[in-house]
């Protein structure tokens, strides 16, 4: 083996090991699995305020959040941290300057055609789900080493207008 080939390979293992304890870190839980659901929560997202406004989970449980968005405009139900949440809006706003993301409506094609080139314009994160009018989606969670959580919508505008749910987790 050469040693240009070694040492793509050790940064290829570290890059992907800094991946890990990065996710880790977040304390967000993760992705959950269907077979794991212990209890089913329906959400509703209006204009600009989800409903329930506080969610009540125990630590380790799955829950799978029926989530469908009854306002007028488009609507994120994003699980994550201020932290995250911050860093999130900025990629968000992009949607919007790209014309992918509008007030009420979602070019999907174009959502697609661009995450090739930029990941961030794909919005496909496991913790979130970026709904138009009338749209229904199903997210699967698990609340494991979580904490400091926030359900929050970064569509621009929105999570500073108060978009924001509250998690309470139970140990
Ligand atoms: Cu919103």
């Amino acid at each position: 083996m050469n040693i240009n080939l070694l040492l793509s390979l050790i940064l290829s293992i570290s890059v992907s090991m800094t991946t890990v304890l990065a996710d880790k870190n977040m304390m967000i839980g993760s992705k959950g699995l269907p077979k794991d659901v212990n209890r089913v929560i329906k959400v509703k997202m209006y204009d600009n305020y989800y409903e329930p406004k506080n969610f009540d989970v125990k630590s380790g449980e799955t829950i799978k959040f029926e989530v469908e968005n009854l306002g007028g405009l488009v609507h994120e139900f994003n699980i994550g941290n201020a932290m995250m949440h911050k860093k999130h809006q900025p990629e968000m706003q992009r949607m919007v300057d790209n014309e992918i993301l509008f007030a009420d409506t979602l070019d999907r094609e174009k959502m697609k055609k661009m995450s090739k080139m930029d990941k961030a314009m794909g919005h496909s994160h496991s913790n979130s789900v970026l709904l138009q009018p009338k749209e229904k989606q199903v997210l699967i969670w698990k609340f494991e080493n979580a904490m400091d959580l926030e359900i929050a919508c970064n569509v621009p505008g929105h999570y500073e207008v108060g978009m924001i749910a509250t998690v309470n987790i139970k140990y």
